[in-house]
């Protein structure tokens, strides 16, 4: 096997496959802490099969509701372009496909994680202290900035070349590094110092979340903390209100669909019951989810202190966002009901105004992505902000998604975009400058994100390197 097609298989078979990559990390993490082979090992099997019940919850999540969402749409007879990670994903491979350089993926999502691990290294100097273990989304997001800044860039090429892989590699290493470390200490706050922080999509608008929330809201007014009188005391229990809140919202929405849009089994189900039992699914998967996280975040929250006390001293594991879904179970529906108002508001807008570009709303956009930011903007400011920040943080995803369309859909392969946070924010605008001014701007956004650790570093230089271990 040649070295090209070795990486290739490392790329794919290895690093993009999030629950080895991470149950690795667990299994090295214990031996550098002197535990023997075989508690090393069982440390990788919980961590790998926790992972897995994590991934089984999620993608239970989106094979139920992403049907009803597609069906809305359908219904309505709209076509457009879809917001969601697979979406964009797909577009990316398609686009890169047709010009033969898909496998150039691969060392983008190489490139940028060994910088990440330099950057890592050489934390004295460069003040990054995450490593960003995410391998699916790691993939994805290589994937779609390199079609992206391709498409923009392509001038007379018609192959990617050597520069834009490079470009394109070290920006998004970049991007993991530093956003993963600025949320560092808020991550710890939401999750009680359980020592890890969030390597995902929406870093930067965690951040503004996070940092906005506590302007706006209150935070002892927790949505965890209802506490209401009587009756109402039923929405305590964060099951019971999952289903009862989406019993109502996607049950009505599922009404309004009519049951001809949906197959199910007449004979087994009055549609009522079959509104129920799919709505009831939310808490399901929302309970494995965390039955999975718990699993694998007691075993990386102990395994790492080996790969942060031994080789990468005071680093600390950027993870997937679902993770912190756990430490405050409420904030995620009120992110994904607020952040579906959000969307709707702005597809509205966009029909309203005849846009070009007309925007479909998905699934992971409106739970995972306004689910994190209700989480953390609970944390920072309570109810308030978990519900006025998702609110907002949809109409952004559509807005910003739609904007960055406007140069990427001239393809026939283009289907959608990521349109998380930070993709209808961040990469949308990066996208169109690159558009306008060429391959100067990624190359000095890697110059100002870099900049960003080290004002961070001088705000809270005693601590911001121990704040995630020693005090423990
Ligand atoms: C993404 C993506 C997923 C989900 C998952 C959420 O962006 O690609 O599969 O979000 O990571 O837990």
């Amino acid at each position: 096997m040649g070295i090209v097609a070795f990486f290739q298989e490392f790329v794919n078979k290895f690093l993009g496959q999030a629950p080895l990559l991470l149950g690795t990390v667990v299994f090295i993490g214990y031996l550098l802490l002197g535990k023997k082979f075989y508690q090393a090992l069982s440390g990788f099997i919980k961590a790998y099969v926790g992972f897995k019940i994590l991934q089984v919850g999620t993608g239970g999540l989106v094979k139920t509701f992403s049907p009803i969402i597609n069906s809305l749409t359908h219904t309505f007879g709209i076509k457009a372009f879809v917001i969601d990670p697979y979406f964009g994903q797909t577009s990316a491979q398609e686009v890169l496909q047709s010009f033969n350089s898909l496998q150039f993926t691969g060392y983008v999502m190489l490139l940028a994680f060994m910088w990440n691990i330099i950057l890592v290294a050489f934390r004295k100097h460069t003040k990054i202290r995450s490593l960003f273990i995410t391998g699916h989304v790691m993939y994805q997001q290589s994937a779609v900035l390199l079609w992206a800044l391709f498409w923009v860039l392509r001038g007379t090429g018609t192959v990617v070349t050597t520069p834009m892989i490079i470009v394109t590699g070290l920006l998004i290493g970049t991007y993991w590094s530093v956003m993963s470390n600025l949320i560092i200490e808020a991550t710890q706050e939401v999750t009680d110092g359980a020592g890890f922080t969030v390597g995902h999509q929406q870093m930067f608008g965690t951040w503004l979340a996070y940092k906005f929330a506590k302007i706006i809201g209150n935070k002892e007014k927790s949505v965890d903390n209802v506490n209401l009188p009587g009756w109402l005391s039923i929405f305590n229990d964060n099951i019971v209100s999952n289903v009862v809140l989406m019993t109502f919202f996607v049950g009505t929405i599922m009404i309004i669909i009519g049951p001809s849009g949906f197959k199910y089994d007449a004979n087994k189900y009055w549609f009522g019951t079959y509104i129920f039992e799919t709505t009831a699914y939310f808490a399901v998967y929302i309970t494995i989810i965390l039955t999975g996280v718990r699993m694998f975040v007691a075993e990386l929250t102990e395994s790492f202190q080996g790969i942060s006390n031994k080789i990468l001293k005071g680093s600390v594991p950027a993870v997937d966002c679902a993770v912190t879904f756990g430490f405050a179970p409420n904030a995620p529906t009120y992110g994904f009901i607020f952040g579906f108002f959000g969307q709707l508001t702005a597809i509205t807008i966009l029909i309203l105004l005849k846009s070009p570009i007309l925007i479909l709303s998905g699934f992971i956009c409106l739970f995972f992505d306004n689910g994190t930011l209700a989480v953390f903007a609970n944390k920072a400011g309570g109810r308030r902000a978990a519900t006025i920040i998702p609110f907002l943080s949809g109409i952004i995803q559509v807005m910003g998604s739609a904007l960055v369309l406007t140069v990427l859909k001239d393809n026939p392969n283009v289907i959608g975009w990521i349109g998380m946070f930070d993709w209808a924010t961040l990469w949308s605008g990066t996208t169109v400058l690159t558009k306008a001014f060429g391959i100067v701007v990624p190359i000095a956004l890697i110059g100002l994100l870099l900049i960003i650790p080290q004002l961070q570093y001088r705000r809270n230089s005693k601590n911001y390197f121990t704040t995630m271990r020693e005090e423990q």
